[in-house]
């Protein structure tokens, strides 16, 4: 038995220690709430710099977390990019090592299943189609929440309503993982009046990167959402669209908000680490596209990621990041050991402050037809089957108007991040060729008439 000042010194430096794994302010196991909205771009809020849309709800969540600007979801095989970015987020696997939709990653459990032995209570409400239906039956509840009839003007509405009653009656002995992802702002674009009033499209600006038409040919130029707008785009359609996927983003913020007002009506609040993120990016006009099967900064793969709660410090990270870190950040916040051959880099060092960065290089991919790498400043996007690319500096130019890969004062840095480009393909088992025998050629006319989106 210890005397009494050396007890005193003990239970200090064990204090220590704990404020050392814990950060400031955090709590031992604390609530997960994951918000993973479907669609949403990486601009997608007033707080992360969107000039016109309504968040104050999601603005607050940004003002008191870390929100990390340069979140990606890695690729897609398939023009549904929300079903390899939900696998992936719910099994730390890499694009192309994710499991079928009903099958399991031999060894690692989904992440529900991780965090249910970890002595939590899992709990998902959201859509059922481009799911990972083996990771939400991992969970010990499921509601999977399609809208009846033409009422998906009302998802917002009915999903929060379904997390405030699960927060409302849920065994307290246990913390939660809430999973709820809605199929919002998502294609078709509807919310109730009220919201749908608060955008008048005459008054919408047209995005930085507005072009009647891509200027060649991508390799998925009619695929299902580059056919929700006429060929050429107009100005008129674009902002239209435009008003509504944001009445449909203040609508999902309005839900959120009663969200928050739940968690701290029931006292959960100061117990709560909230994750918000979307599955992947939407162009709505950028570069002459309107879907998320590109590799545009302002296109498919980027997405917005904060992260607040207790213990997590407010700021901005421009760490290089991916969804499917998630996996073993959720993982490491709870507490819950991170299973092996999850490929995702847990960002719970970031969050402590420990580290600045996770990955020195980023990689996207869609199908065969494109591939891309960025870093710090650089990125290099390339179209195989056309033989085309692109080098753009992201540091002058976020918005990736100007081409610079054809400047002959270019051409080593884009050698360079060609090579970067292939050692990070060959890092996750990557084999789509950069070059093809015989590439297409890449000028484009779009369809006399538009065929229906199936
Ligand atoms: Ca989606």
């Amino acid at each position: 038995m210890l005397s009494w000042p050396y007890r005193a010194m003990a239970l200090a430096v064990l204090i220590a220690m704990g404020g050392m794994a814990l950060g400031a302010g955090a709590v031992r196991r604390p609530n997960l709430l994951h918000l993973h909205a479907d669609d949403h771009r990486a601009d997608g809020l007033r707080a992360l710099g969107h000039p016109v849309l309504k968040t104050p709800h999601l603005d607050r969540l940004v003002a008191r977390g870390t929100t990390f600007t340069r979140c990606y979801t890695q690729g897609s095989m398939i023009g549904a990019v929300c079903l390899p970015s939900r696998t992936m987020l719910l099994t730390g696997r890499s694009w192309l090592r994710i499991p079928k939709p009903r099958e399991r990653v031999p060894g690692i459990p989904p992440l529900p299943a991780v965090l249910a032995r970890a002595g939590y209570e899992t709990w998902h409400a959201g859509k059922g189609s481009n799911e990972y239906q083996a990771g939400l039956a991992a969970f010990d509840t499921s509601l999977v929440m399609n809208d009846p009839g033409n009422q998906r003007a009302g998802s917002s509405q009915r999903h929060a309503d379904a997390a405030i009653r699960f927060l409302r009656q849920r065994p307290k002995d246990r913390p939660f993982y809430i999973y709820l992802a809605p199929p919002v702002p998502h294609d078709p674009r509807l919310a109730p009046k009220e919201f749908m009033d608060r955008y008048d499209p005459a008054s919408i600006p047209l995005p930085p990167a507005f072009l009647p038409l891509h200027p060649w040919d991508n390799g998925e130029m009619t695929v299902r959402d580059e056919l929700l707008a006429p060929f050429p785009r107009t100005a008129d359609d674009t902002k239209r669209q435009l008003a509504e996927y944001y009445a449909c983003i203040t609508c999902l913020d309005h839900h959120v908000g009663r969200i928050f007002e739940a968690l701290a009506e029931t006292g959960q609040l100061d117990r709560t680490i909230v994750v918000f993120t979307g599955d992947n990016g939407l162009s709505l006009g950028e570069h002459g596209l309107f879907g998320k099967q590109n590799l545009y900064e302002f296109g498919g793969m980027h997405v917005p990621c904060v992260i607040a709660g207790p213990g997590v410090p407010q700021g901005k990270s421009d760490a290089l990041v991916y969804l499917l870190d998630l996996f073993p950040t959720f993982c490491d916040l709870a507490g819950a050991p991170v299973p092996d051959g999850v490929e995702g880099k847990s960002l719970k060092p970031i969050l402590d402050g420990h580290q600045k960065k996770v990955r020195d290089a980023l990689y996207t991919g869609y199908r065969d037809c494109m591939r891309a790498v960025r870093d710090d400043r650089w990125k290099l996007i390339r179209y195989p089957l056309v033989d085309r690319t692109q080098l753009f500096d992201l540091q002058n130019d976020p918005h990736e108007l100007e081409n610079l890969a054809g400047k002959p004062e270019f051409a080593s840095k884009v050698a360079e991040m060609t090579a970067l480009l292939e050692r990070q393909m060959r890092a996750y088992g990557d084999t789509v060729p950069l070059r093809v025998a015989n590439p297409k050629p890449a000028e484009w006319t779009p369809p006399p008439t538009r065929p229906k989106p199936r």
